[in-house]
């Protein structure tokens, strides 16, 4: 069918050179070496290991990507405890406990629409589709806190060209996992679920745009967006879609979830833009995770000379 040609791996029998279950050693090292941090305090508010299969397991033949940032990467704890995952709960402590028992194997996401080859990926096939990069993205969250973390993946692009699109493809949308078993706070998250996001194609198309699988070495744990996400880290942290079930490629701009929950607050581009405020409060600096004071935030949260030229023209303060 539509393996990539170049590849004569079997998936079955590389995936286990990508994950070791090696996590219960890899989080003690981690945990000891951040639990000063401030973040949470005793040791018993750090995770414990569930029943059944292991919420992250290391990722080997992880390569060093391009686009890094060199400032300080957030600790592990912060990145882990301080969510925004409305599926499990709204407050930002409620996902590392609410999403612990997440199943998220078997996983696929599937990948339609105007394309040549419209197919499904299982969740090894995602993971095999090209080298693992680690790439570290600052993050800003519209409520004005940021992070910095070491992501792991390979641009979206790659997976998009194995699917070809068709020239009908103007906009990707994009869609979350959404089960009320398994998510029963979502009905009272206050949006509409599941969650959907989108991007044009040129904005997916980018190679900072990162299909991701991992962090800081390992799978991503489940209140982090576990098997597979986006992360675009020029834009505002909501365009960032968790546990993707769903890809499509479309010719009109799609429906995102919180343009849908608040237009007038949160728009379509959600380019991170310390100029323009958001209608109640300011976004001209952030507060990083772990850190005291506050900093100021950067155009296109310091990606402009990457992808300013994709709005070339564009009223930045219409398109917001
Ligand atoms: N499915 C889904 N994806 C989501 C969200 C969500 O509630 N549901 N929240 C978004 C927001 S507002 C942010 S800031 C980031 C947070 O990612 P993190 O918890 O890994 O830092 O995820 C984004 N992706
Ligand atoms: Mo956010």
């Amino acid at each position: 069918m539509l393996t990539p040609k170049s590849r004569k791996l079997n998936y079955s029998d590389v995936t286990p050179r990508r994950l070791y279950l090696g996590r219960r050693n890899f989080l003690l090292g981690l945990f000891a070496a951040t639990a000063s941090a401030g973040c949470g305090g005793k040791s018993q508010d750090l995770p414990s290991e569930p029943g059944g299969s292991p919420v992250a397991s290391k990722l080997s033949g992880v390569i060093k990507g391009p686009y890094g940032t060199s400032e300080a990467q957030t600790p592990y704890n912060y990145v882990t405890h301080y969510n925004n995952f409305y599926e499990f709960g709204t407050d930002k402590s409620d996902p590392a406990n609410s999403a612990k028992n997440f199943v998220t194997s078997p996983w696929s996401v599937s990948v339609e629409g105007e394309v040549k080859n419209p197919r499904k990926f299982t969740m090894d096939e995602i993971l095999m589709l090209a080298p693992l990069e680690e790439r570290i993205y600052r993050h800003r969250c519209v409520e004005a806190w940021s992070i910095v973390v070491p992501w792991i993946g390979y641009s979206f692009s790659v997976l998009a060209k194995l699917v070809e699109p068709t020239s009908n493809a103007r906009y990707v949308a994009f869609q979350s996992y959404y089960d009320l078993k398994q998510m029963p706070e979502g009905p009272s998250a206050g949006i509409e679920l599941p969650y959907v996001e989108g991007l044009r194609i040129d904005e997916a198309m980018h190679p900072l745009t990162l299909l991701t699988v991992g962090m800081y070495g390992d799978t991503l744990p489940n209140q982090d967006g576990a098997p597979v996400r986006m992360v675009v880290p020029w834009k505002y942290g909501f365009k960032s879609i968790k546990s993707l079930v769903k890809i499509r490629f479309v010719q009109e701009q799609p429906p995102t979830t919180w343009n849908l929950a608040n237009a007038s607050e949160y728009g379509f581009y959600s380019n991170v833009n310390p100029s323009v405020d958001h209608p109640r409060w300011s976004q001209a600096t952030e507060r990083r995770l772990g850190e005291l004071h506050r900093k100021p935030t950067l155009a296109f949260n310091g990606y402009a000379d990457q992808v300013a030229s994709l709005y070339t023209g564009m009223d930045l303060r219409k398109y917001y």
